[in-house]
Order: C-alpha cells, then structure tokens, then sequence
C-alpha cells in the first residue's frame, strides 16, 4: 500500500461529499481527485517522474492541495517553502533540493522553470481524468521538509509514504477523526503540522475541511462561529491569540468543537487552564517534529495533563539517554531518543547529517524531556539553541551567520527572549563597529530573513562573554543597566 490507497478511502470512497471549503467555494473529494489526476498527467507531460523533486512556494490554497495530491500519485517529491522565506532562504533550498520546478506565484530569482499554479490548472484542463500507471511502495519518498539547521543552513527531512500513512492512522484512531468531523485548517501547509497532520487527516477520514489562507486572530470568532468546526489544530500563540475572544462567543465555539489540538512549542499550563475556563474545553498538547512526525500525545480519554506531552503513540519507542547513551534513571531528564514508522528516512543528501542523527537504530531529537511515574513525558529543554516563535523554527547560527556578514558589526549572538504571545522571540547582542546603526541593520534582516527571525531588539555591548574554549555563553548576555 501506499498513501494513493489511503486517500482512495475518500477520493474514491467518498466521491460525491463535500470534502474542502475555501474563500466561499467547495469541492468534492472526486472533484479532488479529477483535479488531481489531470494535474499529475500534465507534470507527467512536463518531464516529472517518480523520484524528482517538485518545489512550491505558495501561500495555502486549493491549488498548493491538488498538487501535494498529483505528487503523490506520480511519485513526484513535494518540497514546499516557507512563503515567509525571502530570497537567500528560498535559493538555499532549491540549491539543495536539486527540483525539475518550482510552482509559485512570486518573482523568485531562478533559472529553474517557473509556473504559475493558475496556468498549470488551465493546462490541467485538457487532460485525461485518468490515474497515472506509476508504482509506488510505501518506502518511496513522498515529501522534503526542511528544517533549520544547527549549523545555519537548513537540512531536507525525506518523509515516505509510510512515514505519512504511519502519523495519520496514529492520529486518527487516537483523536478519534472520522467523516462527521468538520475540520478548519488555518496552520501552513509547507510544515508537517499542516501538511503532515491537518491535510492527510482530512484526506484519510473523509472529513469536511475548510481550509484558511493563515491563521487571523481579528476574525477567527466569526470564521470558527460560520464554519462551526468540531476539529482544530494550533500552535500555542494561536491558542493565545484564542483567549482574547468574548467569552459569550467562546462558550458559544465550545458547544459545537469535539477537540482542540497544540503543538510544535510547549503550551503553558496558565494558557490551558484558562482556555478550559473560557471554551469548557481542555487542550490535547501533542510533541511531534519535521523528521519525526508525531511522536507522542496526550490523550483523547484519560487525563490531558499540563504541561505535558502525553504518551508514546503506538508504534513509537522512546528512550531517553544521557550524553553516553545510557539510559536515565526513573525521573531524571535525558535525551528523547525515537524509533518507529513514524520516523524519516534520512535528510535530502546529507549522509554525514543522517548518520550522526541515529544511535542505535534510534532517532536524536535534541530534546530533554523527563517521564513520570506513569509514563508522562515533559519537555524540559533543547540540546541546540533553537528558538521557537509562533511555532516557527529558528536556529540562532542562521541569523549570526547573516548579521556577521555586515561591516558594521564585529560580531553578534542572538538568544531568545520569552513573549506572552508568541513564546519565544529572537532578540540579537551585538558589538558594534564603526558606521553600526540598529535600524539599516534591521532594514536589511527585514529584506533577507523570513519574518519571524527578525530580532525584535538589537542590544549593543562591548564583547560576548566566552567561556574558556571561546564558546559564547548565551546564558550570561543581558541587557547593559
Ligand atoms: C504568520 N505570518 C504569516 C503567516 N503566519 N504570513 C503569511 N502566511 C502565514 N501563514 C506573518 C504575518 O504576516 C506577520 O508578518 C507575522 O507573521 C505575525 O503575524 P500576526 O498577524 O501577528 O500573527 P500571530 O497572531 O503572531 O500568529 C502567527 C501565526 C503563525 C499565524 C500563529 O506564527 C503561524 O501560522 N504559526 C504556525 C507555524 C507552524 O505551522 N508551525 C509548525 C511547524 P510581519 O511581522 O511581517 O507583519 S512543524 C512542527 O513544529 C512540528 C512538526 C510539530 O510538532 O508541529
């Protein structure tokens, strides 16, 4: 089996349902799949076989859904960009990813094809509503998520099929997803979460899903009160952002959802509480990652513990080692060590990175986590310095790499700095030199950076604090008095 057969359940199982709302327009799963299949002829047409990479820098869209689906079929692999990355994030990842394309409906600088998703419908039109004859197994890749990287530059996680069939059986079953559930989306598709988790459990349950552009706090009232959703999925500023609406209306949002979904950062315990208080409903907090998918969660019966990510979802085992490998005592925190069908195949061409991210068969995640008495895991910290803003990754290196590249800075680290809203967000040290002035600098963090990686603040002081092998000691930065 591959994913074309779990999809099938709803492509061709639920043919004449509504499967997908978006902008006031909807579409039946065999809509979907006519659309599919067309737009999997026509990159068959344009040279794409199963093995080549397709990339795909767009906002999310019916259109950016139909294609995740015609790559599937053909075997196509589906990179999808960050739509916030600008133009030095973008180049690095079609570098990398090595793609016969790339579909967006931006000015990209490349000399790769470009089409526009419009067109590619248009064309789409005149071909077969057929299934391309392509045979696939599950261990063939299916997508490339890349993830910031350690060391500044970003690594392509290969998901397979398997990888993906593996995560939504586990959700489905465990959250209890099926047909009747009325599901609204508005996480991004080029992540896991939204792609790994929102778009295939939809696909595989045959559920309704309306689908948003992005999350918008101002009107999310109104969308959650018109669509009434019984399924939602969210990263903790979302939930935040959540506790802002009237609590007529959240009482009224809780009458008709079944359950609330976090993840991708740590979810506070005060923000659980007080949306329980508010909607009468107690958030699932779940730990998943781009190579792993999800790995563990609370769960759907049973207590939802704060300030916890719950227990290992079936299939998965998890080890938690100290820094020789060796298992922690009962308690004590170590290393969360991963191992199941859940987890990637490896990242995109990089055998050195893929080698030193296994131990014994089992997954590095970089994560401290302690496991209680009856088996709760809570996440206690990072090997790396990531930051995680708006459930956004960021890794430090990548922005000190771009702000060592100006004159006029001698050298900078950034740390993160905790927000009531988003978390975490990066905030940048630096030692100035001559002609240093915070706002060109930002100006131009502003032109190359994604978003959410601009430093909210740059705070100028005279040297980095070292330790003896010349380390910064990100812990000792603090604002000058
Ligand atoms: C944010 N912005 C966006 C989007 N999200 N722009 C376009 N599309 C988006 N999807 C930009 C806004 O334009 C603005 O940019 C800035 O982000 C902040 O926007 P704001 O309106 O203040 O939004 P917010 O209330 O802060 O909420 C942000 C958000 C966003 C919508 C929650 O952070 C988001 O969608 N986060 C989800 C990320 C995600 O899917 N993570 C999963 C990774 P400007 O500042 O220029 O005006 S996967 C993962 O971590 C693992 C696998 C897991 O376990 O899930």
């Amino acid at each position: 089996m591959n994913l074309c057969d779990l999809f099938d359940l709803s492509l061709k199982g639920r043919r004449d349902v509504v499967a997908l709302e978006f902008r006031g327009r909807a579409w039946t799963f065999g809509e979907v799949d006519a659309r599919s299949n067309r737009l999997a002829l026509l990159l068959q047409q344009k040279g794409l076989a199963a093995g080549d990479r397709l990339c795909v820098y767009l906002a999310n869209s019916p259109e950016m859904i139909e294609l995740y689906i015609a790559c599937v079929k053909l075997g196509v692999i589906f990179v999808p960009i960050n739509i916030l990355y600008r133009d030095r994030e973008i180049s690095h990842i079609l570098h990398d990813a090595d793609p016969k394309a790339l579909v967006t409906d931006s000015e990209v600088a490349t000399a790769l094809p470009v089409w526009a998703p419009a067109e590619l419908t248009r064309e789409a039109e005149a071909m077969e509503d057929r299934r391309p004859e392509v045979d696939l197994d599950g261990d063939a890749p299916a997508g490339i998520i890349y993830t910031s990287g350690t060391t500044g530059t970003s690594k392509g996680a290969v998901l397979s099929h398997n990888n993906f069939a593996a995560n939504a059986v586990n959700l489905l079953a465990c959250w209890r997803i099926t047909s009747e559930d009325r599901f609204l989306l508005a996480l991004p598709l080029f992540h896991v979460h939204g792609l790994g988790n929102g778009l295939h459990c939809w696909l595989i349950s045959g559920c309704r899903m309306r689908l948003l552009e992005r999350f918008e706090h101002q009107s999310a009232a109104e969308t959650f009160c018109e669509f009434r959703p019984t399924l939602f999925f969210g990263v903790p500023t979302v939930y935040v952002r959540l506790l802002d609406i009237p609590a007529d209306k959240a009482r009224e949002i809780g009458s008709f959802m079944r359950l609330f979904v976090s993840g991708s950062a740590p979810l506070a315990a005060q923000v659980m509480e007080d949306f329980r208080a508010l909607y009468g409903h107690t958030i699932l907090e779940r730990y998943g990652m781009s190579e792993t998918l999800m790995n563990i969660s609370n769960p759907y019966e049973g207590e939802r513990r704060p300030g916890t990510v719950g227990l290992p979802l079936p299939g998965i085992s998890v080890r938690l080692l100290n820094a020789q490998h060796e298992p922690v005592a009962e308690g004590e925190t170590g290393e969360v060590y991963l191992r199941g069908p859940n987890v990637f195949m490896g990242y995109w061409r990089r055998e050195d990175a893929t080698r030193e991210a296994f131990v014994d068969g089992y997954f590095r995640t970089g994560d401290i986590a302690t496991r209680s008495k009856d088996g709760y895991y809570t996440l206690s910290g990072r090997r790396s310095d990531l930051i995680i803003s708006g459930g956004f990754n960021i890794y430090p290196r990548e922005i000190e790499e771009f702000l060592s590249e100006q004159p006029e800075i001698e050298e900078a680290a950034v740390a993160a700095q905790a927000d009531r809203v988003r978390g975490e967000v990066p905030v940048a040290y630096v030692v100035p030199a001559a002609g240093y002035d915070a706002a060109v600098i930002e100006a131009r963090c502003r032109e190359k950076l994604a978003s959410f990686k601009i430093p909210r603040e740059f705070i100028c002081i005279e040297k980095l604090p070292r330790n003896a092998l010349g380390k910064v000691q990100k812990h000792l930065l603090k604002k000058p008095a």
